[in-house]
């Protein structure tokens, strides 16, 4: 960073004691990752500074004879990881694709149903305050209040209700695994859409240590940056016989120029993930969760579903009388362990007091930690949440997660 260095210490001062929050602490929101070197020097190139409006060979503005070279490869990459019939990759982030897709087959005023947000569901999956739950009528359905799982007999008889034109598979908390099979079954029945929002584990899926939603499911869209440990940014992958109308839906519909800089980084991540080292780091990642699970619940700590098949671990707070989401994660990150406060399903408390903490592996299976640091962790974890207030058990931890982090060292070389 020798130019920002020199240009603007303010910036530079502060991404370098972020590049050492990230080195020295453990970064367990499941939603976060490190993007390789790679990726971030594609994000941070010249492609910044073009502008194609338009698709490949069908540009605007002139000048995109290699911004075409670079969207087609990452389309093709996209196609070839996931089994797609179609991809955009222009989307910026999650939330404009799903509304992308709500803008391709809905009119405002018109039914969906996605998960409620107590129970895992994303913010664009029908929540009040987001486009989704302003603009169309949102049915939200639930988890079982006692297995805490879905339970697709009754999403079956609530869509038979309702008959909603849109139907929203995937989450951003929720610990098992999607039958998506049974999903588009549902949605075919009642002849509505089906849209699987893999954003959490699209890295699982393409490892094929999750059920994919490929071939069958009409849409499918993602972040890039979870799992799939890529850049900050999004796709849609669809059926081929709505390509047009999800094409049309983010350019003109919803965006103007493509970020080609992030595209890049798309397809160098694309490229990442069709080796057999990704394989190999995505069924870790499910490894460590269940280890780390099991470590928790071994010290009494409930967690929701009471375990994971997955990248992400919910824990309730409520059982143990610990008190709340946000004093939780507070005291895990002055212990050195960056968590995020989460409603736990049918969460007595509202959205911004919630009763859990949200966990998750793939930034530390990055980084190369296993089972063995999976267990330290999970007692450490334990020992902060039953001791929130003592500054000297957490200070101990923090000194002690120094010492593991300086172990699996990240980005040695920015
Ligand atoms: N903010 C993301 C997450 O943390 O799950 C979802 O968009």
């Amino acid at each position: 960073m020798n130019f920002l260095q020199k240009e603007d210490s303010e910036i530079y001062n502060s991404m370098k004691k972020e590049l050492a929050r990230q080195q020295t602490t453990l970064q367990m929101i499941p939603s976060e990752n490190y993007a390789s070197s790679a990726v971030l020097e594609a994000c941070g190139s010249i492609l910044n500074n073009k502008y194609s409006e338009g698709y490949p060979k069908k540009r605007y503005y002139q000048g995109n004879e290699f911004i075409d070279e670079v969207e087609i490869t990452a389309l093709e990459r996209a196609k070839k990881l996931f089994g797609a019939e179609h991809v955009n990759v222009q989307p910026l982030s999650g939330s404009p694709a799903n509304q992308a897709v709500f803008f391709s087959f809905l009119s405002p005023g018109d039914k969906f149903m996605g998960l409620d947000l107590s129970c895992g569901g994303h913010l664009t999956h029908g929540n009040p305050y987001n486009f989704s739950g302003k603009l169309f009528k949102a049915v939200s359905y639930g988890v079982n209040k006692d297995t805490e799982l879905l339970d697709y007999n009754e999403i079956r008889i609530l869509a038979l209700k309702e008959k909603p034109k849109l139907i929203i598979s995937g989450f951003t908390a929720y610990p098992r695994l999607v039958d998506f099979k049974k999903f588009q079954e549902i949605a075919e029945e009642v002849g509505a859409i089906h849209l699987a929002d893999i954003s959490h584990i699209a890295g699982l899926v393409v490892a094929g240590v999750h059920y994919s939603p490929f071939p069958f499911t009409d849409i499918v869209t993602t972040t890039t940056h979870k799992t799939l440990r890529g850049p900050r940014s999004a796709i849609i992958m669809c059926k081929e016989k709505y390509a047009k109308e999800i094409d049309r839906a983010v350019f003109p519909g919803l965006q103007g120029g493509p970020h080609e800089h992030i595209i890049a980084a798309k397809a160098v991540c694309f490229k990442e993930a069709l080796t057999s080292d990704f394989k190999v780091y995505a069924q870790q990642i499910v490894k460590n969760a269940k280890a780390l699970a099991e470590t928790l619940m071994e010290s009494d700590i409930k967690l929701v579903t009471n375990g994971t098949d997955n990248h992400l671990i919910l824990i309730d707070l409520r059982p143990q009388g610990i008190g709340l989401g946000k004093p939780a994660a507070m005291a895990l990150e002055e212990a050195g362990i960056c968590t995020n406060c989460n409603t736990v399903p049918y969460d007595p408390s509202p959205p911004f007091k919630p009763s859990g903490v949200r966990i998750g592996t793939p930034a530390l299976t990055t980084r190369g930690m296993k089972e063995t640091e999976m267990k330290q962790i999970g007692e450490w974890i334990a020992k902060v949440l039953k001791n929130m207030n003592d500054t000297s058990v957490k200070q101990k931890i923090r000194e002690e997660i120094r010492q593991l982090c300086a172990q699996f060292p990240i980005y040695k070389e920015i």
